[in-house]
């Protein structure tokens, strides 16, 4: 280990002898990788008594996220949820709270618009109740007023969302039938995008614009590649949508392996040039299915964000995974990042697949490798103050406002580590 250390050192500080001051500026890089998850069912998981333990110890369930890094918190929001099905709670009051406590944790916050009164997927985009006698130009006024209130509202209670995705998986579009883009009503679809989009923007205030998020399924399912170029060359140079990201499901049960994966984020990211690319949500069995143990879902994590990470042009900004502390329905526990200890499901302790969010200090591009590209920042940064994107890395957890042997002993220690 000492002697591996050691050629890590003489290695490296060859390397910054030999670029030296030849280096140029590195170009800004976007923000920090989205390690996220959607936490819809926490408040109500507490509710009824779970408790989260990392490594044995019981802890805020923020607090072990936090220890791995996750920076990122997705909630859904439902117009009118009944309550009385499994996960469908979410209404602007249960959001409000729960975004506000992830914001005030430090945590960045998505916000998933529903746009229904229970789940909206590919198959299902039913109408909220109250909407379902209204005329196409009454629902676009409808789902403008309705997304500003809620924007205005969570603003007013310290929970405005930093992204904002509109509809939830909307292959064939939403508020069926007339939104619906599989029956051809993209006009309509498009009227409805833009007027929710303009409700976010009435009721932000002051707020910075969040981004805008369109989230399909088409990774691999329903036609992959072509059905992912039909829906947005349609939404975007047809029908002239404005967005910042494209969002994709990703769950191998249903949307391919990590290869499918990588050919359709290559494809995403050569044809839509101005738009990033997050996998709004992802899940894999640690048990309950054929082969998967703990150590398949953690590796299933570990390259679903390799794979992200590697996205050409750096437009793979993240990952949010789907649920991760969800216990109490069976037949989505399987897939949550906690297991119940001894059988009781309200004590629950952490699977080594959280491990795979945890940063690699010293990956200063956030590409998922530690290499001579963040050696170059740091050498370029040397003994000042950082700049962006930052080496100041050292020492954890959040630097000390110099860029000196510390970082680059930190960098060293992690030389070619992967996420
Ligand atoms: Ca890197
Ligand atoms: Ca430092």
């Amino acid at each position: 280990m000492i002697r591996a250390m050691d050629n890590k050192f003489r290695c490296l500080v060859f390397v910054l002898l030999l670029t030296g001051l030849s280096i140029t500026a590195t170009k800004g890089l976007c923000d920090e990788f989205i390690r996220g998850a959607d936490i819809s069912v926490q408040t109500r998981q507490e509710a009824d008594g779970v408790i989260y333990n990392e490594y044995g110890v019981p802890k805020d369930v923020l607090t072990i996220f936090k220890n791995h890094d996750l920076n990122w918190i997705r909630i859904r929001i439902f117009n009118n949820p009944s309550g009385s099905i499994y996960g469908v709670c979410q209404d602007v009051n249960y959001v409000t709270t729960l975004g506000a406590r992830v914001k005030a944790a430090g945590f960045k916050f998505l916000l998933d618009f529903h746009y229904s009164d229970t789940w909206a997927d590919p198959g299902h985009q039913t109408k909220p109740a109250a909407w379902s006698s209204l005329s196409q130009s009454q629902l676009v006024t409808a789902i403008h007023d309705y997304t500003r209130d809620v924007i205005s509202h969570l603003r007013d209670n310290n929970a405005m969302p930093d992204m904002v995705q509109i509809g939830n998986e909307i292959n064939c579009g939403m508020l069926f039938p007339n939104g619906n883009c599989c029956n051809g009503n993209w006009q309509n679809l498009a009227d409805l995008i833009n007027s929710a989009i303009a409700g976010i923007n009435d009721g932000r205030g002051a707020e910075p614009m969040p981004k805008i998020m369109i989230h399909v399924a088409y990774v691999k399912s329903g036609g992959g590649i072509s059905s992912t170029q039909w829906f947005f060359d349609n939404l975007m140079y047809t029908y002239g949508v404005q967005f910042d990201v494209i969002g994709q499901s990703f769950y191998p049960e249903w949307h391919g392996t990590l290869d499918d994966l990588t050919i359709n984020l290559n494809f995403m990211a050569g044809r839509y040039l101005d738009k990033e690319i997050l996998i709004a949500e992802a899940g894999d069995y640690y048990t309950g299915s054929t082969g998967k143990t703990p150590e398949s879902q953690k590796a299933f994590l570990d390259g679903l964000i390799q794979r992200v990470q590697a996205t050409p042009g750096g437009k793979g900004i993240g990952v949010c995974y789907w649920e991760p502390t969800w216990i109490w329905n069976s037949s989505v526990a399987y897939k949550a990042l906690f297991q119940p200890i001894s059988g009781n499901w309200k004590n629950v302790n952490m699977l080594m697949g959280m491990e795979a969010f945890d940063k690699i200090y010293g990956d200063i591009t956030g590409n998922g490798i530690v290499d001579f590209e963040d050696l170059d920042i740091l050498v370029g940064q040397w003994l000042q103050s950082p700049g962006t994107p930052s080496a100041d890395i050292a020492p954890l957890p959040n630097g000390d406002g110099i860029v000196n042997f510390l970082d680059f002993a930190l960098l060293a220690n992690n030389w070619l580590e992967i996420e």
